[in-house]
């Protein structure tokens, strides 16, 4: 480990070199490893992410907090500690209280994007963005990945917007917060475990080149926002939108039941949904962030500057 001259910030040294030449450098989050997953199918797939982003031709930077020290670029020991140890969920806001007491660390969209920022990392792959919670207009609950899109000049792909989600006033927020929506080979967004939807997005890309074009242009005209490029599960494991609907709809009655609010609300509904549809929604959950860690690979190995 080398240490990054911002404080408390420690990057692999592959990391830091692929960035001072310019290289290309996608960012990976631990969330879904610590939170997403049963275990070991959070570890085994951080694995097969990173490695989806080396066969692409990018080098990975998976990011957590482990004594005291934003890591950028984990060991394979400090992932297993991710999804073994109960790792805290950090957002944006917990980045420094979970740092000053030197506990474990995994960090969302919104933490991993705070800490991709002030790396200069401009590639980032996860699952399904947070948003606008169904019952937000009530409860206020709207994720911090949308604030941190709003401000990160990072290109994001992901399997569009999680379907629990209200995700129709999620693609409003994104609009208000100059956020281009960019279907990958797609002219619909793709609902996590669906890759149909009846919501139509501002743009199309067919290829990583013109993802990479995109993103340029956007932060030329100096927008200081994200690019979110949302790309469709594997067509073979997507569930049906009507099955997806009914586990969400099941999974959401029993978080409410059982009284979970705030940060637990994703991570218990994410794993409802695994119980309850035998293990399908994990299979597809778990492919397309790798496809996803694939597609970051290649537009960041398709940039001029990494
Ligand atoms: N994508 C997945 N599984 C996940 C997440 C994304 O396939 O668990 C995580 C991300 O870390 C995202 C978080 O930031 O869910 C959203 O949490 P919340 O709704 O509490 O902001
Ligand atoms: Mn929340």
């Amino acid at each position: 480990m080398t240490r990054h001259p911002a404080p408390f910030v420690d990057m692999t040294r592959e990391v830091e070199e692929s960035l001072v030449k310019g290289g290309p450098v996608v960012a990976l989050e631990t969330t879904l490893v610590a939170h997403g997953f049963p275990h070991p199918v959070g570890l085994e797939t951080a694995l097969a992410a990173e490695q989806a982003v080396r066969d692409a031709g990018a080098v990975p930077a998976t990011i957590g907090l482990v004594d005291g020290a934003v890591r950028v670029g984990l060991t394979r020991a400090e992932l297993e500690r991710m999804a073994l140890e109960g790792a805290h969920k950090v957002g944006p806001r917990d980045l420094a209280p979970v740092l000053a007491d030197w506990s474990l660390g995994a960090t969302t969209v919104a933490g991993t994007l705070a800490v991709a920022t002030l790396c200069g990392i401009r590639h980032f792959a996860t699952g399904g963005i947070g948003g606008v919670h169904r019952g937000a207009e009530l409860g206020f609950d709207v994720s911090a990945d949308l604030v941190e899109l709003g401000r990160s000049q990072v290109c994001v792909v992901s399997s569009g917007i999680k379907s629990l989600l209200d995700v129709g006033r999620t693609l409003e927020l994104l609009e208000t917060l100059c956020v281009p929506v960019v279907g990958f080979g797609t002219p619909v967004l793709p609902l996590f475990y669906t890759g149909e939807s009846d919501y139509e997005i501002s743009a199309r890309v067919d290829t990583a080149a013109q993802a990479a074009a995109l993103c340029r242009i956007h932060w030329e005209l100096d927008r200081r926002s994200a690019v979110l490029i949302a790309n469709p599960p594997p067509a073979d494991l997507a569930l049906a939108p009507e099955e997806a609907e009914r586990l969400i709809e099941g999974a959401l009655a029993e978080a409410r039941e059982a009284g979970i609010r705030g940060q637990r609300v994703t991570p218990f509904v994410l794993g409802r949904i695994h119980a309850a549809s035998g293990g399908r929604s994990e299979a597809v959950n778990r492919a397309l962030i790798v496809g996803n860690a694939g597609v970051a690979g290649a537009i960041a190995a398709a940039s001029p500057d990494g």
